[in-house]
């Protein structure tokens, strides 16, 4: 079964939502590689945010069904170049993380998403308090059952 690929800069919630989207409670630690889970591959930060290790997110994106770019809601600036998401040969999603946060600014994260994923939904989501993780699976499965 083809997963989804999570990807988004370091520290933007990837691997929390991961566990989120799996049901776990546990804190998540650095991710150091890929990591293929269940239905999800971890990536970490530094993957998104160095064009050297593009290559290898493009190579493992055709072993996926979908891609999910994240957006940290505390974050003033956007790690991926403009129309990213195009570059994939699969359909991409969006997820704005940590809605929760005092200094989350859900608007502006989804501004930022929006120049690297010109088409596909972006949902707000928070780890921590739970917004948008069942939705986010629904739209997730589905796109891994077509
Ligand atoms: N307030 C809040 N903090 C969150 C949420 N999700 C993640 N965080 C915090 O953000 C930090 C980074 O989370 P990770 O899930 O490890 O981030 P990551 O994107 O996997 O980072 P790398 O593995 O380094 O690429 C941790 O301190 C988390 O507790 C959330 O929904 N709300
Ligand atoms: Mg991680």
């Amino acid at each position: 079964m083809r997963k989804v690929m999570i990807i988004g800069a370091v520290g933007a919630g990837k691997s929390t939502l991961v566990k989120a989207l799996m049901g776990e409670q546990e804190a998540a630690v650095k991710t150091q590689s890929l990591v293929f889970h269940d239905w999800l591959i971890d990536t970490p930060g530094e993957y998104s945010e160095n064009p050297l290790y593009y290559r290898s997110l493009m190579a493992t994106s055709h072993q996926a069904a979908a891609i999910l770019l994240i957006q940290d809601a505390t974050r003033d600036r956007n790690y991926f170049p403009p129309g990213f998401s195009g570059g994939f040969p699969i359909p991409a999603i969006g997820a704005v993380t940590k809605i929760d946060h005092p200094k989350a600014d859900p608007d502006r994260a989804v501004s930022l998403l929006r120049s690297s994923l010109p088409q596909g939904e972006i949902l707000l989501t928070s780890a921590a308090g739970g917004e948008g993780i069942a939705e986010l699976k629904e739209l997730l499965l589905g796109m891994m059952n077509r």
